[in-house]
């Protein structure tokens, strides 16, 4: 396969004025005509390239002459005339043999599209990239009562609908939608008084689910009215539901496709949990319409450029819709189990990469998240008025077009007057930057000496120092912020910063609100964790105060068969007394790191980590907070029950989170009783699931199981659930074979990619499960994915990414996973994307 380069970027050598499309949808046999107006720029060749998979050509024409294009595998080559000109072609296309899910397929009998990134070539001949943006009109004509494309509606009629998106866009923009579909509607009226029609399309039966979802979608256009200035730009706003999905959702212009698991929410089949990413899904898809849609990327290596900041941009919403000291502590949850494994191993890649074989590969969490962290360190440093100036004139220079980073931190130099050149490398080099922090007192003075250090890499061999903005402060002994927080700049590889006039020592919080993606090491003359556990005042530093006495003694446990650390359990158990501490903090602070995080921190420290003795120290672990706790877990879990009416909302969810985690550690103690009676009486599917994985756990949860799937057997998403827990809450020793068991039960529809992911992305999960002695997790997920990827590439190449820490491991698992790496590259027909993702990883 071909590897692309960023620095051979060249600009088309055309515009593209105006496009239409006609559609006669058919399952087998779409027929898609195109009339695109070309327009050649100054030194334009005199042949062009438009790209094409899998169409098959029935016409094409030049200005009304018909033309015998060069035809390949990737697409076609045609001489052209050296003024303006109409290109039209027919294709036919088989949406309903499009397992692949991108380009035109069907879904449960309903078209739909997925054009990010390469898609849009399956559709027509067209130069399928970021940087040609153009007008579309779009004709449907097929027997569907609901027939959708991007923009506005022109016309409807029975069996035709035209649509005109007025708005230049890139083709990877592109959706149409058709089927039996019924809306949920709402509406909004923009601040410069836009009517704006809103609809959310899903199968008839779920129109019950769609309310949560149409106002999270009213909260986020008020939210990026008052906070970044946007106003919607269309009369239309549509978002369609679909079951067979690869990706969360997209950002289509007007006409958004979500994973129904995305969209889709109630009480009795939606966790908390699940409400609140739905939240955050439809504020992440709709923030793209200016970060994504109104100004776009110039090339796919600059996908962070829109998926970073829109990824901020939807953090920053949950924060204020929420509560944004737990909306931080999760999201590092997540960057440290994605994204820092992701850097550690194999796939490791800067923000923006400089090469690819294939791009949908590259939707990684080091562009997305890591990408939201640089610009999280970017509105540190430069404050936040001025991040908003920089936003400004972002939104002013750039609308309309397609952009580089080199654009995005321009904007923030002429905004600011910085100069940027040395944060840049956040965004070329790779890898997580370990920073060591020690302190020195002289009489009244305070030393606090940084030092950042990143591993030589292959794609970063020369590592030079990062600008590291660390937020910190300082407590008196007695608890007091002496210094508040304030950022410190790190720009050096070592460097010192002085506090003086200080009465007494003072005690460090460094790195406060994680406000760096950095592993921070501690070096101080003390250990000041416990300490920070009770006083901190910044919460976040207070969760990771917990956090770290927690890892640090489970890493003990691990390495020397320690027992739990008691100075842990008592601030523990002090922390879990306060009454007036939200109790999602509190929930989050009875969280352990997870097995695999503590397998990356053995392995950074040069040991070999062992899945099934971790597993068993974190279970040891966990008998220590019950048994710690024995006393105050009664009354948290009685305080924390949750009146009717069921809300979704923080403050309930909270209460329901705390409470779940304690009924958890109550019945590890007492028994499954409890858990049992919460599982029979729940109202709403939080409750529910809760009391069942505790029941599966306890091995008291057969009956449940059933209960369960009789319930819900007509419901996918919910069966999803149900699938995905069973391995979730196996033992080690029997993840694999549970996994193995469910692939034979006659729902698993593993062409569904929810559903494939329902199960093979909870075996990945299940660290010493996957990882299980003799390769069975191995094996099976590569039996699975060979299986997998002829007909869907893009999932196969994501389920991938389990493979990614093999090298970690003993001799024995790194033979046996070598083994199936080998194994799935010698499968003849391996896709494109497979196979770039297993040639990296196998290293
Ligand atoms: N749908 C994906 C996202 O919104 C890709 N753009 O992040
Ligand atoms: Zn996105």
């Amino acid at each position: 396969p071909q590897t692309i380069y960023l620095s051979d970027y060249k600009p088309f050598g055309f515009d593209v004025t105006s496009v239409e499309l006609t559609f006669d949808l058919a399952p087998n046999c779409t027929r898609v005509r195109s009339k695109i107006a070309f327009e050649p720029k100054a030194d334009a060749e005199r042949t062009f390239f438009l790209h094409g998979k899998e169409l098959k050509l029935i016409s094409a024409k030049i200005d009304g002459t018909d033309v015998s294009p060069a035809l390949s595998d990737d697409g076609l080559t045609c001489t052209v005339p050296d003024a303006p000109f109409i290109w039209e072609a027919e294709v036919e296309i088989d949406p309903e043999n499009n397992t692949a899910l991108d380009g035109l397929y069907m879904s449960n009998g309903m078209y739909c599209t997925q054009c990010e990134a390469e898609g849009f070539r399956k559709i027509t001949y067209y130069p399928d990239r970021p940087d040609v943006m153009s007008v579309f009109t779009v004709r449907i004509n097929g027997p569907h009562p609901v027939l959708l494309s991007n923009g506005n509606p022109v016309s409807q009629t029975e069996g035709h609908a035209e649509w005109h998106d007025p708005w230049p866009k890139p083709a990877y923009l592109f959706a149409l939608v058709a089927g039996e579909l019924v809306a949920h509607p709402g509406s909004f009226t923009t601040r410069s008084g836009r009517d704006v029609a809103l609809n959310i399309y899903v199968r008839p039966g779920d129109e019950g689910k769609c309310a949560f979802g149409m106002q999270a979608l009213k909260d986020s256009m008020k939210w990026d009215e008052d906070v970044y200035g946007r106003e919607y730009d269309l009369d239309i706003f549509n978002i369609v539901a679909v079951d067979d999905f690869n990706m969360g959702a997209m950002e289509n212009k007007g006409l958004n496709v979500f994973n129904s698991s995305a969209v889709l929410a109630s009480q009795a089949t939606s966790t908390d949990a699940n409400f609140e990413r739905i939240e955050a899904i439809i504020a992440h898809e709709y923030f793209h319409n200016w970060t994504g849609n109104r100004i776009t990327c110039r090339d796919w290596f600059q996908l962070c450029l829109k998926e970073g900041l829109t990824v901020f941009r939807d953090a920053q919403f949950t924060a204020d819709m929420r509560s944004a000291p737990v909306k931080r502590i999760t999201d590092v949850i997540d960057l440290r189990g994605r994204q820092f494994a992701e850097d550690q191993g194999p796939l490791s890649h800067p923000v923006r990469p400089e090469s690819f074989q294939e791009i949908n590969n590259f939707y990684t969490a080091t562009v997305y998240e890591k990408g939201a962290e640089v610009i999280g360190m970017l509105r540190r440093i430069v404050g936040a008025q001025a991040y908003d100036k920089a936003l400004s004139l972002y939104f002013d220079r750039h609308d309309g077009q397609a952009c580089t980073i080199e654009d995005w931190l321009k904007v923030f130099e002429d905004a600011t007057g910085r100069d940027l050149t040395q944060f840049k490398r956040w965004y070329s080099q790779a890898g997580t930057p370990r920073v060591t922090v020690k302190d020195a007192w002289y009489a009244g003075t305070y030393i606090l000496t940084f030092t950042q250090h990143l591993k030589p890499s292959a794609t970063t061999p020369d590592p030079q120092p990062q600008v590291i903005p660390i937020v910190t402060g300082l407590l008196s002994p007695s608890g007091q912020e002496v210094v508040s927080s304030q950022v410190l700049e790190l720009t050096e590889e070592s460097q010192s910063f002085t506090f003086e006039g200080l009465a007494e020592r003072p005690i460090p919080s460094v790195l406060r609100g994680f406000s760096a993606p950095v592993v921070l090491e501690s070096e101080l003359a003390e250990n000041h964790a416990a300490f920070l556990l009770a006083h901190d005042t910044d919460p976040f530093n207070r969760w990771e105060a917990g956090r770290s006495l927690a890892k640090a003694s489970l890493l003990d446990m691990v390495r020397t068969d320690a027992a739990p650390d008691t100075q842990y359990l008592d601030g523990l158990r002090a922390v879990m007394s306060q009454g007036d501490l939200d109790p999602t903090f509190r929930a989050l602070m009875l969280g352990l790191p997870s097995q695999s995080d503590l397998a990356t921190a053995l392995h950074d420290a040069g040991d070999t980590p062992d899945p099934d003795v971790i597993w068993t120290a974190s279970e040891k672990m966990r008998a220590a907070q019950a048994e710690h706790l024995k006393e105050i877990l009664p009354g948290l879990f009685a305080d924390h029950q949750v009146p009717e009416p069921y809300k979704p909302d923080a403050d309930q969810s909270g209460r329901r989170s705390l409470a779940n985690a304690t009924l958890s550690l109550l019945c590890r103690m007492e028994g499954p009783e409890r858990a049992q009676r919460q599982f029979d009486k729940a109202d709403n599917m939080t409750q529910q699931l809760a009391g069942l994985s505790v029941l599966l756990r306890e091995k008291a949860g057969d009956a449940a199981l059933k209960a369960f799937e009789e319930q819900w057997k007509d419901d996918r998403l919910v069966m999803d659930k149900w699938f995905g827990l069973q391995v979730m809450q196996a033992d080690p020793d029997q993840a694999v074979a549970t996994a193995a068991a469910l692939t034979e039960h006659p729902d698993f529809k593993w062409k569904n990619p929810n559903r494939f992911r329902a199960v093979f992305g909870a075996l990945a999960a299940h660290h010493a499960g996957f990882h299980a002695a003799g390769g069975s997790g191995y094996k099976l997920l590569a039996d699975w994915l060979i299986r997998l990827d002829p007909v869907n590439p893009q999932t196969t190449a994501r389920m991938c990414v389990a493979f990614q820490t093999w090298q970690r491991y003993d001799a024995q698992r790194q033979t046996l996973a070598a083994a199936e790496l080998d194994r799935m590259l010698a499968t003849p027909t391996l896709s494109r994307n497979a196979s770039e993702m297993l040639t990296r990883i196998r290293g």
